[in-house]
């Protein structure tokens, strides 16, 4: 390949990237909450953790309907767009495992069994491919504290 292929091949490759994820919309004033769990709050274990939406329905993951999302709960790790990988987690399917929790059935509680101890909690609202919507529908990053 010449030099002066190779550098438009990565030009398209920069232009295309960020069509292909993290561009699903979310309606303005849109927003994820807590119903039941504020932040400096002690609890037992298992948590139960209720999520509030508001400007937006839930909908099951793989459902492409507009401004519909699923939940995520972050746990123990930084607010989203923080993370090792930077801003570049927002344009990215969220991970699967024990720091991220999809709730891809539509579900909008959970019981946490946390350890004792003090937890940080987030909700993010992911897209139908478990993508955080433009701008993204995330909650406060609250600190609990597990009796
Ligand atoms: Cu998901």
């Amino acid at each position: 390949m010449t030099r002066i292929a190779a550098l438009i091949t990565a030009g398209l490759l920069a232009v295309a990237a960020p069509a292909l994820a993290g561009d699903t919309p979310a309606p303005e004033g849109a927003d994820v909450y807590f119903v039941n769990l504020s932040d400096g709050a002690t609890v037992e274990a298992p948590v139960t953790v209720v999520f509030g939406l508001k400007g937006m329905g839930v909908a099951p993951a793989g459902t492409e309907k507009e401004n519909t999302g699923h939940h995520h709960v972050l746990v123990d790790r930084p607010p989203l767009g923080e993370g090792p990988d930077g801003a570049e987690e927002l344009n990215t399917s969220l991970p699967a495992d024990e720091n991220h929790i999809h709730f891809g059935g539509g579900q909008t509680q959970v019981s946490l069994d946390l350890e004792p101890g003090e937890h940080t909690l987030q909700l993010v609202l992911g897209d139908m491919n478990h993508v955080p919507h433009d701008p993204p529908v995330t909650s406060e990053v609250i600190t609990i504290t597990v009796e």
